[in-house]
């Protein structure tokens, strides 16, 4: 290897106050694990000097402690984009001690090439191989990796062991040109190859590597309860009730699903659902649903952005590459959340809502109307563009003392143009063709938890005046009623 071999505090040396730096990676699958710690170790001693030292931050999307928890403890964090889940960071998000620009997924790698926002100096990459002509191989995510390689000065890698060579070939690189000379991404079905397995850069630009032998980090497992699996069973009732329809076609179409224990859920109750075809995942996020189900033969091919694997699931990955690298693609964010690739290929696609309202309007990411949650990740990039959009939540929070169908949403990431099917545990509203009256009734009828089923029918009939007939001095009762007693069930109307 021609490259210098450093430390992660080597590397993290190399990094100024106010430097903006892409981290590789996608959720913990692929990110950096060394030199984000040693580079919050030194915001720390800067602080401690009495330094000003904060950083940009720019990744794929969530990533780990190793990321966004240290960096946020160690206030290191000047802005941050375009997703993110830690606790520690969403504290300092909500506390405005970081700056947060809460961006569709597929948007970022562009935004950064037309110069709509800082450029990264910096990009650190995690690979499982680099060669001396600058062949970079990832390991377990993609995200805006190929863009921030191209557009740093500078490019650590972390050569993290862990990961087996091997792997390369299960990464698809590609990077559209701008306008005006963009031409359409190639990708006419989920396992379509566009690119080349490796990023390629200058290797003058790769001011060192650092060696690790890490595994990606885990978020919280959160088995699936009665609750998720009702869900997952509706919506995969619902899918076979419209192959039967003859609405969506008997081969079936791609499936994109969200993150969390419901996206595990639908998909198991998709995979067990004898009417339903074995089928192809276009996705961002592979989960180990998918793993199972493709060993069941009920997924035969998934692409994803990032492999977010328990560790079982991962080096059952790891072990049998042979059998799944022919299953899985891993492509960067811009392709696998692509709005133009999700309408060609006509995606099913299936997020999670905070909240919704009873029009159709959806809350991804900020509780009662304020606090960021995590971020609209792609949601936005698939609900809109997808052939069925599909969200689905647990009718309550918090005890019941939450309705997650409330009058009006406190925020609205997706409106009630991109909405079509609406599904919690008690069942499905279809929202197509409806006006803004029968889908309140529906979603009332079909959706809601019995405890609230008689509030939002008063609600309804309080302000019977005009196409959506929200009544203005009750709308956000809800959220009144849980700031000022703790329990939307309060409601003053
Ligand atoms: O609170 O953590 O204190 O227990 O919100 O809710 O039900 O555990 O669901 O973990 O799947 O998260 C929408 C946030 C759901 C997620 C969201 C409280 C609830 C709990 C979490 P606790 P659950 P999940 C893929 C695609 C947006 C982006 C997206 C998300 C906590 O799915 O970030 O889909 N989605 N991206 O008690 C107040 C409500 C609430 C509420 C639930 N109405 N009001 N609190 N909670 N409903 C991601 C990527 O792009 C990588």
């Amino acid at each position: 290897m021609i490259y210098k071999k450093l430390s992660a505090e080597e590397a993290a040396s190399f990094i100024k106050n106010d430097d903006v730096i892409g981290f590789c990676g996608f959720t913990p699958a692929g990110c950096s694990k060394v030199i984000s710690q040693a580079l919050a170790k030194k915001a720390e001693e800067e602080h401690a000097k009495g330094n000003p030292f904060k950083v940009g931050v720019f990744t794929g999307a969530s990533t780990g402690d190793m990321i966004d928890g240290v960096l946020a403890r160690a206030n290191a964090i000047k802005f941050r984009s375009p997703y993110q889940s830690n606790t520690d960071l969403r504290n300092a998000l909500n506390a405005h001690d970081a700056h947060y620009f809460d961006l569709h997924l597929s948007e970022l790698p562009q935004y950064l090439r037309y110069g709509f926002l800082p450029k990264p100096r910096i990009a650190i990459l995690e690979a499982s191989s680099v060669t001396d002509d600058g062949k970079i191989y990832l390991t377990s995510g993609v995200g805006i990796s190929p863009t921030i390689a191209r557009l740093a000065d500078i490019i650590f890698i972390e050569l993290n062991r862990y990961h087996p060579e091997a792997l390369a070939g299960i990464h698809d690189i590609y990077e559209p040109a701008d306008p005006p000379v963009r031409k359409e991404i190639p990708v006419y079905s989920p396992s379509d190859r566009i690119g080349v397995p490796y990023i390629q850069v200058d290797p003058k630009k790769i001011a060192g590597v650092v060696e690790t032998n890490l595994p990606n980090e885990v978020g919280k497992f959160t088995p699936a309860d009665e609750i998720t699996n009702r869900i997952g069973a509706n919506v995969a009732n619902f899918l076979s009730s419209e192959i039967k329809a003859g609405r969506i076609p008997a081969s079936f179409l791609p499936v994109q699903s969200g993150v969390g224990n419901i996206a595990n859920a639908v998909l198991g109750a998709m995979g067990s659902n004898k009417d339903i075809p074995a089928f192809q995942v276009y996705t961002e996020v592979i989960q180990d649903a998918v793993i199972d189900l493709m060993k069941a033969g009920r997924v035969t091919f998934a692409s994803g952005c990032a492999l977010t694997l328990s560790t079982p699931a991962l080096e059952d990955v790891h072990n049998n590459l042979d059998f799944f690298k022919q299953k899985i693609l891993l492509r960067p964010q811009e392709i696998s959340n692509s709005p133009e690739v999700a309408r060609r290929l006509g995606l099913i696609s299936i997020n999670t809502a905070l909240e919704a309202d009873i029009f159709g309007n959806i809350n991804s990411t900020h509780v009662v109307g304020t606090k960021m949650m995590n971020g609209i990740g792609g949601s936005g990039d698939f609900c809109r563009n997808a052939y069925l959009s599909i969200f689905t939540t647990p009718s309550v929070a918090k005890g019941g003392k939450i309705s997650a169908i409330v009058p009006m949403v406190s925020h609205v990431d997706h409106s009630e143009h991109s909405v079509k099917i609406l599904v919690t545990e008690h069942g499905v509203a279809d929202l197509r063709g409806l006006s803004p009256v029968q889908r309140a009734e529906l979603i009332i009828e079909n959706c809601v938890s019995p405890e609230y089923k008689g509030i939002l029918n008063r609600y309804l009939k309080l302000g019977q005046k005009g196409h959506t007939p929200q009544n203005m001095e009750a709308a956000l009762s809800f959220h009144v009623a849980f700031n000022q007693t703790g329990d939307m069930r309060n409601v003053n109307f």
